[in-house]
């Protein structure tokens, strides 16, 4: 038992003892990595060619607050999709400001603060009283080649948020495709 891991027992035999809810405690606290350390999310938006549809996987994950985390979309979804709003074509909220794009499994090249509006097939948007990332993702300049999209982010308010895709592509009365969980412990 590491030493940080008896003061946090002790800590809870503490608070226990003063009957405080032990259910509202941050019961994840004591598993995040150390500061600095670095995470990583990989996502994939799939693409059914016969039926034009296309969607996020995973669409619900867990990152660690105050931590860095590294994301990397791979998309092989060929078609633009028309923004809901012109504007959500910047980059906004990443760690310097700026995403990486390139095309298949390759590292990614060129540093972006945004994409043309008619070359965007889906975007990665998390806009609520603590969050506010803007993450355009272009379209696979085939079916089997990706687009790729790497940036950095960074949470620092806990618990579970939304994020969704504000391009005009799939219904998005179906949880799982466009939009979905950002679990931030
Ligand atoms: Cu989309």
């Amino acid at each position: 038992m590491t030493a940080a891991l008896v003061l946090t027992v002790v800590s809870l035999m503490a608070l226990a003892s003063f009957s405080v809810a032990l259910y509202a405690l941050p019961v994840h606290a004591a598993t995040n990595p150390p500061a600095g350390a670095t995470s990583y999310v990989n996502i994939t938006i799939s693409y059914d060619p016969a039926t034009g549809t296309s969607w996020f996987t995973p669409a619900n994950f867990v990152v660690p607050a105050h931590t860095k985390v590294v994301f990397t979309i791979r998309n092989y979804d060929p078609v633009d999709s028309a923004l809901l709003v012109p504007w959500d074509n910047r980059v906004i909220g990443t760690l310097g400001g700026i995403e990486m794009v390139g095309t298949g499994n390759t590292t990614p090249e060129a540093d972006m603060t945004g994409l043309a509006p008619g070359a965007i097939s889906h975007t990665f948007t998390m806009f609520d009283a603590y969050y506010n990332l803007s993450v355009p993702i272009p379209p696979a300049s085939t079916g089997s080649t990706p687009a790729l999209v790497t940036f950095g982010a960074e949470f620092n308010t806990t618990g579970a948020f939304a994020w969704g895709c504000m391009c005009r592509c799939e219904d998005m009365s179906d949880p799982g495709m466009m939009y979905g969980t950002v679990d931030v412990i």
